[in-house]
């Protein structure tokens, strides 16, 4: 920083204006924390500018001044992505005031929003012009459409309509040195040079700011069918996704596994949801929808019909099609509240990882006995969105041990299961990107050309290490 921190405090709002720079302690307070309570930094104030062109005005600053910026969206992240560093001279950037649906073409199908858009609201407001937007996810909420193609976060519907980034038509990004990169197309077809949008999605705002999106949106839904099934293993639950999607196509949006201890978990500590309809038994459930933008009312039948079949093939010993949207909701409530329901259960480790869906059985078996090995306070808790090979391969601490001496095995046992992820070709990163937490899992998976061609994208779009310092790469 050249100036000193007040010096550029002034400088800051004499700039964009007083109303826009805040240093008041309890707002920043819970920006300063992120949602595991893994990280606590100290920011130098906050930013809350209410358009791109202060977005612009605050990174050419800051470029200039060299201070750290911080992009902060619901604060959601899993890997501490959002949280400052103790230093006390970063500045976050929240673009919550920046919340507006630009445009929606309902007949091209796009929405265009301003990237402090909640993402609920970016569902409503589809579903309002009789369109579907499919990003949906337990933060939804909360969470912010500019946080959510920052992580290229992932969810429920994957499956069918793949991550945030197959969701984006165009981008408006403001770059390190203040320059904004308008992009906001809304073409299906444009092959004019490289692909720009794709480096910024995902990047954790580490190579820009995202102040818009021009998304893609899809039919409405009108039809739809949720089963809670139960299978006798993982093996059985690949199988009958293989046989949905035969017999579903693309009708088949979720294809979700729970073990029977993460519904216990949501059961004991959310109480409030109800249990009635929960399966009483059975160590591993499925959860499926089928939807379907028309609405001719037989997805219950067909997916009924489907649930008979692998029932007569032994892939399921029981099952429960929802009779009512309300039925439906409350299975999905259950699914969604399982991170919720670790979370009160107490400390946990988490492993955010993806195999090709038929590796998902053996990689369990191999890697459900690290457990005895390398965490032995803790218990698995191994769910997540099978349906696109991604596992939230999370270890919860067993009544009764010592919090320390759990959390004391993160290290090794993360380095067991990733390790054995590696092995399997898969991803010690699915959804939740790396963050702050997983800056040392990229340094040693990802190879030496990868990590190169990373770091001269950072050099040419970030050349003075300004946005998001310490985060995805090392400093
Ligand atoms: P933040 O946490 O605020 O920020 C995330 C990252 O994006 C940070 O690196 C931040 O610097 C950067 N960033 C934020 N805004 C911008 C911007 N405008 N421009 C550039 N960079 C920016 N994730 C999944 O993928 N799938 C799930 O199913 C899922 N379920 C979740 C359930 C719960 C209950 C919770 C708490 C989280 C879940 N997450 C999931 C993780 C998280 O919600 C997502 O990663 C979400 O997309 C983050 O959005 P956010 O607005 O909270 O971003
Ligand atoms: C989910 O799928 C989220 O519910 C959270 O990605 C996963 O808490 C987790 O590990
Ligand atoms: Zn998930």
């Amino acid at each position: 920083m050249m100036q000193g921190t007040s010096g550029s405090l002034a400088l800051l709002r004499a700039l964009v204006g007083d109303d826009v720079i805040t240093v008041d302690a309890a707002t920043l307070a819970p920006l300063e924390t992120d949602h595991r309570q893994l990280f606590h930094g100290k920011a130098l104030a906050l930013a809350r500018p209410r358009d791109t062109a202060a977005v612009a005005k605050i990174l050419a600053f800051c470029n200039a001044q060299k201070i750290g910026v911080v992009p902060i969206g619901g604060n959601t992240s899993y890997c501490g992505g959002a949280t400052p560093d103790a230093s006390g001279t970063q500045l976050l950037l929240s673009l919550a005031r920046m919340n507006r649906i630009r445009a929606v073409d309902a007949a091209n199908l796009s929405m265009t929003a301003e990237a402090g858009c909640i993402l609920a609201n970016v569902q409503r407001e589809a579903a309002a012009a009789e369109r579907y937007f499919p990003l949906s996810l337990g933060a939804e909420g909360s969470c912010q459409l500019g946080g959510n193609l920052a992580t290229n976060a992932g969810g429920l519907n994957v499956l069918r309509y793949g991550m945030a980034r197959d969701l984006v038509l165009g981008l408006e990004v403001v770059l390190a040195d203040g320059r904004v990169l308008e992009s906001l197309s809304a073409l299906r077809k444009d092959n004019t040079g490289y692909d720009l949008k794709s480096l910024f999605i995902g990047s954790e705002g580490t190579l820009g700011v995202i102040t818009a999106a021009t998304l893609k949106l899809f039919p409405a839904q009108h039809d739809s069918a949720t089963a809670l099934a139960t299978v006798p293993d993982p093996a059985a639950a690949v199988n009958l996704l293989a046989l949905l999607r035969k017999r579903s196509g693309e009708m088949l949006s979720s294809f979700e596994l729970l073990p029977r201890v993460a519904l216990d978990l949501v059961q004991r500590h959310l109480p409030e949801l109800g249990n009635r309809g929960m399966p009483e038994t059975g160590e591993w459930q499925v959860l499926v929808e089928l939807t379907s933008s028309r609405s001719q009312n037989s997805l219950q039948d067909w997916l009924q019909e489907s649930l008979a079949t692998a029932a007569d093939k032994g892939l399921i010993v029981d099952a429960i099609v929802a009779q009512s949207g309300e039925q439906a909701s409350q299975f999905w409530r259950w699914r969604e509240s399982i991170p919720e329901a670790q979370r009160r259960d107490g400390a946990s480790l988490k492993h955010d990882i993806s195999l090709p869906v038929s590796s998902v059985p053996e990689f369990l078996s191999r890697a459900q006995p690290l457990l005895a090995t390398c965490a032995p306070e803790g218990f698995l808790v191994a769910y997540g969105h099978l349906g696109d090979g991604n596992l939230h391969f999370n270890v919860n601490q067993k009544p009764g041990t010592d919090r320390a001496a759990f959390l004391a095995r993160e290290p090794a046992l993360q380095r067991a299961v990733h390790d054995l992820v590696h092995e399997f070709a898969g991803s010690f990163s699915a959804e939740h990107g790396i963050g702050r937490l997983k800056v040392d899992e990229l340094a040693r998976y990802a190879s030496p050309v990868e990590l190169d061609l990373m770091r001269a994208v950072k050099r040419t779009l970030d050349p003075n290490g300004i946005l998001n310092p310490g985060k995805l790469l090392r400093g």
